[in-house]
């Protein structure tokens, strides 16, 4: 089993704009568990520390200026290979760029503005998930869909 966490947030353009509930509905729809999630304004100190890496590149001003700007939605998903799959589901960077079918092909255009964020590796993912949630803010629970999803344990080999 490859089971593992993600950490995603629907930025302000997709909140402004309705988006939210659809984009979550699919995660859902493929049978990823939402183990946290809550709506949250980033501040300014917290997006210098989420964007750390950014800092100085000629959009850096532009970014934290967009993700700041309204409310944000932050989650953090669970499922085979959450970490690769949700990054693949989000798609390129560059919405123009990204796969059609791929959430920033579909909601998005130009950037900044690319609808949502989703953690690049296992490492970063835990690392953002620290910085948003704390330990007890991500739900212990079962999801009753997953032997319709995941065939780890009620199917017989
Ligand atoms: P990603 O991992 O796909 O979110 O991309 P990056 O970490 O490289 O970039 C973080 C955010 O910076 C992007 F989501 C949007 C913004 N950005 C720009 O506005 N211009 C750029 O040229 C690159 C990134």
């Amino acid at each position: 089993m490859r089971i593992d966490r993600t950490f995603i947030m629907l930025k302000p353009d997709a909140i402004q704009r309705g988006l939210a509930g659809e984009i979550l509905s699919r995660f859902e729809k493929r049978g990823m568990k939402i183990v946290a999630m809550k709506l949250i304004r980033v501040t300014e100190e917290l997006a210098e520390v989420h964007y750390a890496e950014h800092v100085g590149k000629k959009f850096y001003a532009k970014l934290l200026s967009y993700i700041t700007s309204g409310p944000v939605i932050v989650a953090v998903i669970e499922g085979l290979d959450a970490v690769q799959q949700v990054r693949k589901m989000a798609g390129s960077t560059l919405p123009t760029e990204a796969d059609v079918g791929t959430i920033r092909a579909d909601y998005g255009q130009e950037l900044p503005m690319n609808v949502i964020h989703a953690s690049d590796s296992t490492s970063t993912a835990a690392r953002e998930i620290e910085i948003y949630f704390k330990p007890e803010e991500l739900i212990d629970y079962e999801l009753d869909l997953k032997d319709w999803v995941l065939s780890f344990q009620h199917l017989k080999d």
